[in-house]
């Protein structure tokens, strides 16, 4: 009810602009430069069930986190970084040292192409300045996280797009990553697509998937077979995430392989899902929610209640800075206006597990 009502006040301001010829609805806040991001929820503490954190960027560079409790997000303004992905970098979650609690790095990208990490200790992240690869993830490349040869420890990855289209990995050794330039494919994800980690196959690899959207609206997966990605123009599903909506990734029936999910947003606020079945993903127009993540709110996935099977998010970001919560069935997500934290990712914060393009 409260997102319904919110939406109507929303309405009455689009009419309100067009009355008074103000030239143009508020901007959404900007994309990380050269594309975005697809991130995975972290459990940062531990405990079997994903959290979130936000990160404020800037000058600042503040890290809060607030920990799953199974039905909503505890505390406000817990800070577990002060110094952590300044000015504009690209900031994501994985469990880069194997040791069950989620962690965060950094990319700089740009010409200097740094990554740094701050292992989660249960209630903080520690360590400044501590740089995992002094060249990754270059330019507006776009940088991924998974355990993509399936030792424990998450891994980097790394898309070119563009004509090139090549993916580049770096493996964890639980405190560094090492190797640069090497590459595990030669075209994946061209030009605009927008790629994405999951374990398709659930053979304990991560592999990556790339949603052409648009018109063809195709999905495309490549296999981890623990060294590089193999397939090229392999179709998993040929009708998915149309148009400008956002794809995410997910285990949302808890068989060990991972899903895919795509929202509308909008007024529509629609949220579709395909199932894995090892080779392919399932399902064209199957909706499992059909009002989640309406407008510009930055949707993501993962496990809040902790039963195994990938719940939704949505921040609302701005002034209001709420977070709300659909849980899985395994067939469909519950849950509508389910507040699970009220005061989160403020402003243009970038809160993880969030999709960003
Ligand atoms: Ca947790
Ligand atoms: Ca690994
Ligand atoms: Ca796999
Ligand atoms: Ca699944």
């Amino acid at each position: 009810m409260f997102k319904k009502r919110r939406l109507s006040a929303l309405s009455a301001i689009a009419v309100i602009t067009i009355a008074t010829q103000i030239p143009s609805l508020p901007a959404a806040a900007a994309p990380p430069p050269g594309g975005g991001f697809s991130g995975i929820a972290g459990d940062f503490n531990g405990d079997g069930k994903n959290d979130i954190v936000t990160f404020t960027r800037g000058s600042a560079a503040d890290v809060y986190v607030a920990l799953s409790r199974g039905n909503s997000f505890s505390g406000t303004g817990v800070k577990w970084h002060d110094y952590f992905a300044a000015g504009t970098e690209t900031p994501l979650v994985g469990d880069f040292n194997g040791d069950g609690k989620d962690d965060i790095a950094t990319f700089t990208r740009g010409a200097a192409a740094d990554v740094y990490v701050a292992l989660s200790t249960g209630s903080k992240f520690t360590g400044t300045g501590i740089k995992w690869h002094n060249y990754f993830a270059a330019g507006t490349e776009i940088p991924a996280v998974g355990d993509f040869n399936g030792d424990g420890k998450d891994d980097i990855a790394t898309f070119t797009r563009g004509a090139a289209a090549d993916v580049y990995v770096a493996l964890s050794t639980g405190s560094k990553f090492t190797g640069t330039g090497i590459k595990w494919h030669n075209y994946f994800a061209a030009g605009t697509e927008i790629p994405a980690v999951g374990d398709f196959n659930g053979d304990g690899k991560d592999d990556i998937a790339t949603f052409t959207r648009g018109a063809a609206a195709d999905v495309y997966v490549a296999l981890s077979t623990g060294s590089k990605f193999t397939g090229t123009g392999i179709k998993w599903h040929d009708y998915f995430a149309v148009g400008s909506e956002l794809p995410s990734v997910g285990d949302f029936n808890n068989d060990g392989k991972d899903d895919i999910v795509t929202f509308t947003r909008g007024t529509a606020a629609d949220v579709f899902v395909a199932l894995s079945t090892g080779s392919r993903f399932t399902g064209t127009g199957v909706k499992w929610h059909n009002y989640f993540a309406a407008g510009r709110e930055i949707p993501g996935t993962g496990d809040f209640t902790g039963d195994g099977r990938a719940d939704l998010a949505t921040f609302t970001r701005g002034s209001t800075a709420d977070v709300f919560v659909a849980r899985s069935t395994g067939s469909k997500f519950l849950g509508t206006g389910w507040k699970w934290h009220n005061y989160f990712a403020v402003g243009t914060e970038i809160p993880q597990p969030g999709v960003l393009w």
